[in-house]
């Protein structure tokens, strides 16, 4: 670049952003943003107005900026420091604010005001996360879901820090950063991300027999959930319940959503993650604004220690869930989702979550998992947020009164006043003392015996819940585990990591790893796994199936319409009718958006273009076409697609004349599931499903 030009282009300001209408352009080149009454001032961090938010403070158009310009400084300096440390686990997560509303009191179990005041609603903030991927990972991968709920309670916050899937991998603390390590990328080549069908990962697992029931869990369409607001949450471990005679029962916690369960099939889910990754953030984002809030009930499964004493199985290991024709479920309130966090990084990024957080009423139970995560939680807040204090940040301070003796640290925010910061104290009669009725309670166990490096014998059994799970599922679920089973151990590099779990899988169940062998072109079963005791035949618990657990309705769903010019209006118009009537959302696709012009010369607005938006965003899909733009739409491949996936998905799609020339083109054959749109109610009645028939002509299952 010569010296001339060097000149004009260091003139050269910045563009001015069209979108912003107060900005106006000085002489040379220059430009400014002139203010409008409702805005304030910009200044530095120390309220110094700044005049130049464009240029750096340099000597002469070519010569060196100025180690001087602090604002320069300032600002560059807060941004390179603006991100702390994702998660270890979790990430990837997304949160809203809302309420909990007790519908039950559980006075006769627990102090504990949160469940024990009906109608009372405590504000709360819940997180919905992954567990393995990075905080940009997609939103759908195959894995269970973080579900941590922060009740900020007239006594305390207390935090029900669960999973979607009512058990977990390990039995002992001790084995988390172990698990953990296998599931995240391997160490030396960092891949997979968020993934599961990796090698070091099945070694860990086909070396922990105890992470056989929560593996048929992880396989099972339940980590493929169709959005955050269908899905189930469980505190998993048992927690305990004091009530005001000090007298304590066991109890665990269940999230189940208003709407029902959904799940999407494998080969949709791996579509969404290229077509939206931020499938769930954003479906949860609009559900919020819509006013359409995402619900749950609370309901509690309550037991004696007597009680537990007959349990087949220990439910103070974490690998084992109490199956509800045990112990039923009581209904004691209901979670709403319905404000969208102002700031996802001072709200859903800077909450911490920590099982320790508990409040009087509720106390701990000796799960071995649970008292490692006492631990963890809190350990690993200091290392995210970097101090202390983090209690004090908005999103984490309780919204009760709170007061104490601790002092400073990093960060302190707080500006205590006086002499005294220590109890007991005589020289301030007003500061915080104890309150020894109603504070927190821990309940008096007697604990004697041998110390030492202990593994319940009451855990040996590894196997029996696992089977209970796969028979318990109907015969489309089974088909979906095998499936998951034979596709996450094709990709293990290592011929002697799937043998170890087919030796696993015999227990569970002989027909499974028969599948399973058949699935990985193993020709002999290997012998089956030693296992500790006997496994036991417990009954089928229909509660465990996902599909027969559907609720009938297209609540919170969506149906895509795919038109074009000359589309027919009439039913366009009785179709969305039907759509919103049934608590659904209706999206218009074409191939290019703007305006369409329907049969009668009325124009649509169109929502999505067809090459961006996939049949995998909806529930159900309908085509409605004149034979001009089915036969054009005949050629395009996006257009096929759409249907294709649809139809292979196992989609209700609904279908004009022109919807019909569309399916021909792509091959596909009409069955239960494609239906003449003029039969709205008979599709709207498919919709709501899949057409799980349909699965065996579509696909290879194993
Ligand atoms: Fe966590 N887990 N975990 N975990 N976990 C974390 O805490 C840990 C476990 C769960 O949205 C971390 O703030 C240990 C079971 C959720 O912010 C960390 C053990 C269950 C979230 C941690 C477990 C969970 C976490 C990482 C074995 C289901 C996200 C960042 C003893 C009941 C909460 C953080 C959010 C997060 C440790 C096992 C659920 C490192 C040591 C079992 C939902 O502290």
């Amino acid at each position: 670049m010569n010296k001339e030009k060097q000149k004009a282009s260091d003139k050269v300001a910045l563009p001015p952003s069209p979108s912003d209408a107060t900005i106006s352009f000085g002489s040379g080149g220059e430009w400014h943003q002139a203010k409008t009454a409702d805005q304030s001032d910009l200044t530095s961090n120390l309220g110094v107005p700044i005049s130049d938010n464009q240029n750096s403070l340099r000597i002469t158009p070519s010569g060196p900026t100025l180690l001087e310009d602090f604002i320069l400084r300032e600002k560059i300096t807060h941004f390179d420091h603006e991100r702390i440390p994702e998660r270890v686990v979790h990430a990837r997560g997304t949160g809203a604010h809302g309420y909990f509303e007790l519908t039950h009191s559980l006075q006769q179990y627990t102090s504990a005001k949160v469940l024990t005041e009906v109608g009372q609603q405590t504000p709360l903030f819940a997180r919905f996360s992954t567990v393995a991927g990075g905080s940009g990972s997609a939103d759908t991968p195959r894995d269970a879901r973080g579900f941590a709920v922060k009740f900020y309670t007239k006594q305390g916050n207390w935090d029900l820090v669960g999973n979607n899937i009512p058990v977990f991998f390990i039995q002992d603390a001790i084995k988390f950063p172990d698990l953990v390590h296998a599931i995240k990328m391997e160490p030396d080549r960092g891949f997979p991300q968020a993934a599961t069908a990796h090698d070091t990962f099945w070694d860990f697992i086909s070396l922990t027999p105890e992470a056989m029931h929560m593996a048929m869990w992880i396989m099972s369409d339940r980590t493929l959930p169709r959005s955050l607001r269908m899905m189930e949450g469980f505190g998993i471990h048992s927690f305990k319940l004091i009530n005001d005679d000090h007298e304590a029962s066991f109890v665990k916690f269940h999230w189940r959503p208003k709407i029902g369960m959904q799940s999407t099939i494998w080969d949709e889910t791996v579509k969404i993650a290229g077509a939206d990754p931020d499938f769930h953030r954003r479906e949860f984002f609009q559900a919020i604004i819509d006013g359409d809030f995402p619900e749950w009930e609370l309901a509690v499964q309550l037991f004696t220690p007597e009680q537990a004493e007959q349990f087949p199985f220990d439910h103070l290991d974490a690998t084992k869930l109490i199956p509800e024709e045990l112990v039923p479920l009581l209904v004691v309130g209901r979670m709403v989702l319905n404000r969208w966090p102002d700031n996802f990084f001072a709200e859903t990024e800077q909450v911490a979550f920590c099982p320790s957080h508990l409040v009087p009423g509720i106390d701990f139970s000796n799960d071995p998992l649970l008292q490692g995560r006492l631990f963890s939680y809190l350990d690993t807040q200091l290392s995210r947020l970097g101090s202390t204090n983090f209690q004090q940040l908005p999103i984490n301070a309780p919204k009760c009164p709170y007061a104490n003796h601790q002092r400073d640290g990093h960060m302190q925010m707080t500006q205590p006043t006086g002499r005294v910061s220590y109890e007991p104290n005589t020289l301030a009669t007003d500061s915080p003392r104890e309150q020894v009725h109603s504070g927190f309670y821990s309940m008096a166990n007697e604990e004697n015996g041998v110390k030492g490096r202990i593994r319940a014998e009451s855990f040996a059994d590894h196997y029996s819940q696992a089977r209970q799970f796969y028979l318990s599922q109907s015969s489309y679920e089974q088909a979906h585990i095998a499936s998951a089973f034979v596709f996450e151990l094709s990709k293990v590099e290592h011929p002697h990591i799937r043998l170890a779990m087919l030796a696993h899988m015999r227990h569970v169940d002989e027909d499974l790893a028969q599948r399973l062998a058949t699935g990985l072109g193993i020709a002999q079963l290997p012998p089956a796994m030693i296992s500790a005791c006997t496994i036991q035949i417990l009954k089928p618990s229909p509660a465990l199936q996902l599909i027969a657990n559907m609720k009938d309705t297209l609540q919170g769903r969506a149906v895509g319409v795919l038109i074009d010019h000359g589309s027919d209006q009439p039913s366009i118009d009785a179709l969305t009718k039907a759509v919103i009537e049934a608590g659904a959302k209706l999206k218009l696709i074409a191939q290019k958006i703007g305006n369409t012009t329907l049969s009668d010369g009325s124009t649509l607005i169109i929502d999505a273009q067809l090459a961006g938006t996939p049949s995998v965003m909806f529930d159900a899909i309908v085509v409605l076409l004149d034979q001009t733009s089915a036969a054009r739409l005949s050629k395009d491949a996006a257009a096929i697609d759409f249907v294709r996936d649809a139809y292979a998905h196992l989609k209700a799609i609904g279908i004009d004349q022109g919807g019909a020339t569309l399916l021909q083109a792509a091959g596909l054959q009409t069955d239960a599931g494609v239906i003449a749109i003029q039969q709205l109610k008979q599709f709207m009645a498919a919709a709501k499903t899949r057409q799980w028939d349909r699965e065996a002509r579509v696909r290879t299952l194993a």
